[in-house]
């Protein structure tokens, strides 16, 4: 009895070990290419891609921030559709989603999710009036004459599908300018994206015949992370130990306030309420 207690102490502290190694080779591999590879969608102001081809946006500014305290000096970000970002993740394209990704509790299952970073309410572009009185995605199902705009693979599209809206009625649109243009030639009476993300398109649209409408009635505040494959778990608890830091010292909020986000609306919630035990 006492050699098999042995040998499975023995086991658990090499699981462990190789856990450690695994991570820390991680970390040093990061090291020694020099950057992470990131996963965004150039959704300003979660991300953007500017005409030079810098990267900024919330999202990659922190991410970028953190992973320089962990000693790898920059990342390399590469745009995605939302629902390419975790098969993505998983086949290796990338080190990590840095993209606003919002924590649900299928993604959640899915990556390893640092601890919150950017939290936004929901919004719908509408035309000026909003003539159809769209509020929520419950009366746009109501509507047998109303038809949405999502993106693919986002929690938008996610609501849609929760709210029953016939697919039919639900357009799939590549990204937030196609959107805006659906809307602009009448294809669709709802275009859904978070608040600040309608805004910048509405600020760089100048069209004073669309409006937004927020926060759109029954949907939560959302919380992204950055996000790890499930392997990496102790880089991720790496990662979180410099967020917590700059949490604390206010860099995170000097990065992600001239943004439009509330860095105490990460900071007042947790992967683990926003996850539940799936993460
Ligand atoms: O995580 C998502 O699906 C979402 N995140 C952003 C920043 N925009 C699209 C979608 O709402």
């Amino acid at each position: 009895m006492k050699l098999k207690g042995i040998l499975i102490m023995g086991t658990l502290s090499l699981l462990t070990l190789s856990g450690v190694a695994a991570a820390e080779d991680k970390l040093t591999q990061l090291k020694e290419q020099g950057f992470a590879r990131i996963a965004i969608a150039n959704e300003p102001p979660f991300t953007a891609v500017g005409a030079d081809g810098k990267v900024t946006g919330a999202a990659p500014d922190v991410a970028r921030a953190v992973f320089k305290k962990l000693g790898v000096n920059d990342i390399v970000a590469s745009v995605s559709e939302y629902g390419a970002m975790i098969p993505g993740l998983a086949v290796g394209r990338h080190d990590a989603i840095a993209a606003g990704l919002f924590m649900t509790p299928q993604r959640c299952a899915a990556v390893a999710y640092s601890q919150p970073v950017l939290c936004a309410v929901e919004a719908f572009a509408v035309k000026k009036g909003n003539t159809k009185s769209i509020k929520t995605y419950e009366e746009i199902a109501k509507d047998p004459k109303a038809v949405i705009g999502v993106e693919g693979g986002t929690t938008e599209q996610k609501l849609a599908t929760a709210a029953h809206i016939p697919t039919e009625r639900v357009i799939i649109v590549p990204d937030g300018q196609s959107g805006l243009k659906m809307l602009q030639d009448g294809r669709i009476d709802a275009f859904a994206l978070p608040l600040l993300s309608i805004s910048d398109l509405l600020a760089k649209a100048k069209d004073a015949s669309l409006e937004s409408i927020a926060p759109v009635q029954g949907t939560p505040v959302q919380c992204d992370g950055v996000a790890f494959r499930k392997q990496d778990t102790a880089l991720r608890d790496a990662f979180d130990v410099e967020l917590k830091k700059m949490k604390e010292s206010g860099e995170f909020a000097k990065i992600v306030e001239p943004y439009g986000f509330s860095a105490k609306a990460a900071m007042s919630t947790s992967r683990e309420k926003l996850c539940g035990a799936s993460n």
